[in-house]
């Protein structure tokens, strides 16, 4: 059966088989490879690039600049790729991930337009049993579950929505052909990063678009620009140190962490140092003062400087109030970069509906429904977010040591050792799982460090001819007090965001990822391979 074609693969073995063609599927595979390991990937989409071949909205784009969100396993793969903007559009990225897919080869073991259902631990033979929706059966020793941190794309059930006769879409599940919205009339629900990104490109094309926001976010400029040849030349000289620096930094970026503290700083000093930052553009502005992640007073004087930014650039002063996050900490839900937001609200066609004082009642078949009126709209975009982190796996049915399911393990919460593997379920790694710095960081770096380490313990199970490897429940539990003290250290629990479950109605209030940072957080995965796998539990 070669990979992406029809009809299942029953009975098939293989040494492991990996959830996901994203950038964390690929590289997991080529590692695999590289251990003489066979594998199986399964992938839903028809092709490689995970979140990146998902989200094709106008204006999709990443908010890491391009020659840090990029592989560094291969030195001619990072010298001979060219990268055109500082910041890469989701075409761009996309035709990287084929482009990696192709120079090794990869597609040959991946099965595309697969969906893995199920997954079953089978303590007899210590082997899992996968299924998908196309009728594979098969098995494995080791499943590696490379799901993507946001690709379970969720749209609120409003009443009526299945009766709006125009086209309505979620940004994460954009139709490949594009969509046309020349004079049309456009919807778009939700102002995170998505919404964010998408609303200046909709405005430039459609009639109208009414902007139905619930909670203002803090967005920093991009300044988007042609990558000049000279800097990408220079990057391209001092890879290896930049990469070294970036794999111990709190974030996986090459941002200027200030030590500061903000309040200590005089007023001239602060305006001098926001305005850097802010004209640097892009995360940099996170990086100003040591306190505003921790401290409130610190917090909100950063805060209020964004505010006065958006005041300046948003003529209208009522709209301009409307779109000033007052009711979180700046940074403790995930900071938005743009690319002309707040200057689109002074585009005649352009309205902000703010849904928190005129709450949407229902869509109708022409349009959305608010407490104060009806708006007609011909095209609904749905930029309201995921079931972040533990969605895309708990979306597979996935049992462990005694038929135990993952969904009743982790009912109160995701419970994980160091992100990488949860107690109850030998041989099954998450890349970039909850509990590990995942999305408060550069993917990239975060993907390399785990699909490296899960490589690297691989080989060496192998190499000590051991059969099973599970997360110790003791280990886990401190683990997951740890990541639970250092979150209350910072300002993130303050806010109602995705990190902490709080866009889902029901899902428990944990927050998920990391909060130590990427450098202190590898030292520890490193320590903890050096010393025998500290916290695991080895079986011959
Ligand atoms: O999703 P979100 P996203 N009624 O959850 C609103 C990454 N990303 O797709 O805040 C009305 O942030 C919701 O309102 P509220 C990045 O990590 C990266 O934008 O819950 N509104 C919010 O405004 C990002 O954080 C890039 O009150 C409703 C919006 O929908 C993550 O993906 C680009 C609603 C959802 O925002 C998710 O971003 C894009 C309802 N019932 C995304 N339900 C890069 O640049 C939800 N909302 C790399």
């Amino acid at each position: 059966m070669t990979a992406g074609g029809g009809g299942g693969e029953p009975g098939a073995r293989y040494d492991a088989v990996v959830i996901g063609a994203g950038f964390s599927g690929m590289y997991m595979l080529h590692r695999l490879r590289g251990l003489g390991m066979s594998a199986r990937v399964y992938e839903a989409g028809d092709g490689v690039g995970g979140t990146w071949y998902w989200n094709r909205y106008p204006g999709a784009r990443c908010d890491v600049e391009s020659v840090q969100y990029s592989y560094s396993f291969d030195e001619d793969l990072e010298q001979e790729w060219e990268w055109s903007e500082r910041y890469p559009s989701q075409p761009e990225i996309l035709r990287y991930a084929e482009h990696v897919a192709d120079r090794f080869d990869l597609r040959r073991d991946i099965r595309f337009g697969t969906r893995v259902t199920r997954a079953a631990y089978d303590g007899s033979t210590r082997r899992w049993r996968v299924e998908t929706d196309r009728g594979d059966r098969v098995e494995c020793g080791f499943l590696i579950a490379a799901v993507g941190c946001l690709s379970a794309a969720r749209v609120p059930g409003f009443p009526g929505a299945d009766s709006f006769r125009g086209a309505s879409y979620h940004t994460g599940r954009w139709p490949h052909e594009g969509v046309d919205l020349t004079g049309r009339r456009v919807a778009v629900i939700g102002t995170g990063s998505s919404g964010i990104q998408a609303i200046p490109v909709i405005a430039g094309q459609a009639a109208h678009v009414t902007v139905f926001q619930r909670t203002p976010n803090f967005s920093l400029p991009a300044w988007n620009r042609p990558l000049d040849p000279e800097e990408a030349r220079w990057v391209k000289a001092n890879y290896a140190a930049l990469r070294q620096d970036m794999r111990t930094s709190p974030v996986g970026l090459l941002v200027a962490f200030n030590d500061r503290s903000v309040l200590e700083a005089g007023e001239e000093e602060r305006a001098r140092e926001f305005e850097a930052r802010w004209a640097e553009g892009g995360f940099a502005f996170l990086g100003a003062y040591g306190d505003m992640s921790i401290d409130p007073e610190a917090n909100e004087v950063a805060a209020e400087f964004v505010r006065g930014k958006i005041r300046e650039i948003v003529r209208d002063p009522e709209v301009a109030e409307r779109l000033s996050p007052r009711d979180h900490p700046i940074g403790s839900k995930r900071i938005c970069v743009d690319t002309g937001y707040y200057s689109t609200y002074n585009r005649p066609n352009v309205t902000l509906v703010d849904v928190r004082r005129d709450p949407i009642k229902e869509i109708t078949p022409t349009g959305v429904r608010t407490a104060g009126g009806h708006h007609s709209v011909d095209v609904i975009v749905y930029a309201t977010g995921y079931d972040a982190m533990t969605g895309p796996l708990l979306a597979v049915d996935i049992t462990g040591e005694g038929g135990r399911s993952l969904r009743d393990k982790w009912r109160a919460g995701p419970r994980a050792y160091l992100g990488l593997m949860t107690a109850g379920f030998p041989n099954l790694f998450t890349i970039t799982g909850p509990g590990s710095p995942s999305v408060l960081s550069n993917m990239l770096v975060s993907i390399e460090q785990h699909v490296d380490w899960i490589a690297d313990c691989l080989a060496r199970l192998r190499a000590g001819g051991i059969a099973t490897i599970d997360a110790d429940p003791a280990a886990e539990d401190a683990w997951v007090a740890h990541v639970n003290e250092v979150a209350s250290y910072t300002l993130y629990p303050r806010a109602d965001s995705w990190y902490m479950g709080a866009n889902i109605p029901g899902k428990p209030r944990v927050f998920m990822p990391y909060a130590g940072g990427v450098g202190a957080y590898r030292q520890k995965c490193d320590q903890v391979a050096a010393d025998g796998y500290e916290g695991f539990v080895l079986s011959a």
